[in-house]
């Protein structure tokens, strides 16, 4: 399909989401313009204040990450970003959850959970925004730290997963390009969310990178700018990787259990929901989860499990012989609760909302 116009891409450099969509922009070598979200328009256009957004040559607008990336492969199905077969299928879509859901508490501690950081933080803000929105948007992301479980006292339990998948990934990318081998995909895509998006871009937690896992920078350097035509193959006959296998392992031991942990939470919530009220407000309650000992309060989204629901259709729509090989293939990383969960509620979209569907 020929473009008259770019695409547009509303988003921010130091935006998890904006980092998560853009390498698969780049790969799929589209024509676009990155411009900085106006929230005016964000809001006009999908009733929420949400960014990354896409606007397209036809001016319609494409919003939340993964949808992006299910529109942009409907469009441009080459090169691929979905492999087809089932085991890289599946743990691309789980790497994609520990993204959409636990990655953030890393994330967020990196940005904002010691006075050090915050301090950076604030600078690259004003830096982004100006001075007065800057410090705006700054407060308003301090105002909800104690939901995001950015406590200094949560340092030691969430940078212990940090480095821990740091030695997982520096291991695997010295010894492969991407994660599911020599081709990138929308996991590599979805990594770099966390990865790019604030491991890279704040200032501590770039020097942790640089002084401890430069397999990773080097990664991050290659999906940021990726040169897909000359990108080779996935994984031969559907295989992952010894060093993927610690990596999805070091992923699914620690968020498995806290994705399970607020999947639950929103079930209940769902399960006393008036059968009137279907929309899904995007915030419920904060829980505490416990991560290595630590307990942790957080914030619990109904887009989890929006977002796990995705794995699970994917798996479930896989057959009998199918989900035995990714069940072989997973065994030991953690996920295998995940993927046996079946919920009790199911959401769908609705003008880029939430909401219920009928019991
Ligand atoms: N599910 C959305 C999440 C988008 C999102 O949370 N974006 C952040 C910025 S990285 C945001 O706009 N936050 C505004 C807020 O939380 O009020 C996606 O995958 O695109």
């Amino acid at each position: 399909m020929t473009a008259a116009v770019p695409y547009r891409f509303l988003a921010f450099d130091l935006s998890y989401f904006s980092a998560k969509v853009r390498p698969a922009l780049r790969y799929k070598r589209l024509w676009y313009e990155e411009i900085p979200a106006d929230p005016t328009v964000v809001y006009q256009r999908t009733g929420m204040n949400f960014i990354p957004i896409i606007i397209t040559p036809q001016d319609d607008t494409w919003q939340d990450s993964t949808d992006i990336y299910a529109h942009l492969e409907k469009r441009y199905p080459d090169p691929p970003l979905f492999p087809t077969t089932p085991v890289q299928r599946v743990a691309s879509h789980l790497i994609e959850l520990y993204v959409d859901d636990f990655a953030l508490l890393s994330a967020m501690y990196t940005r904002w959970g010691t006075d050090e950081r915050e301090h950076y933080a604030r600078a690259l803000f004003e830096a982004t925004f100006g001075a007065q929105m800057g410090k705006l948007f700054a407060d308003t992301m301090m105002s909800r730290r104690d939901s995001l479980g950015i406590a200094a006292a949560n340092g030691p339990a969430i940078e212990a997963h940090t480095q821990d998948l740091l030695a997982a990934l520096s291991k695997h990318f010295s010894e492969h390009r991407y994660l599911l081998g020599n081709r990138m995909s929308f996991a590599d895509c979805a990594l770099m969310g966390p990865l790019y998006g604030h491991l890279y871009t704040d200032l501590i937690s770039r020097k942790l990178l640089l002084d401890t896992a430069l397999p990773v920078v080097s990664w991050i350097q290659r999906c940021n700018f990726p040169d897909s035509v000359r990108h080779k193959n996935w994984f031969a006959d559907d295989s992952l990787s010894p060093s993927l296998l610690e990596v999805l392992a070091t992923m699914g031991r620690d968020a498995a259990p806290v994705i399970l942990d607020m999947v639950r939470v929103v079930e209940r919530w769902a399960d006393d929901r008036p059968p009137d009220k279907a929309n899904a407000p995007h915030r419920l309650t904060v829980e505490t989860i416990t991560l290595r000992g630590t307990p942790i309060p957080r914030m619990v989204l109904p887009y989890t499990l929006w977002s796990l629901q995705q794995v699970l259709d994917v798996y479930r729509g896989f057959d009998d012989d199918e989900r035995a090989r990714v069940d072989d293939a997973i065994e030991g990383t953690g996920w295998a609760e995940v993927l046996a969960y079946v919920p009790r509620h199911r959401l769908r979209k609705e003008n880029f909302k939430l909401v219920f569907e009928d019991r």
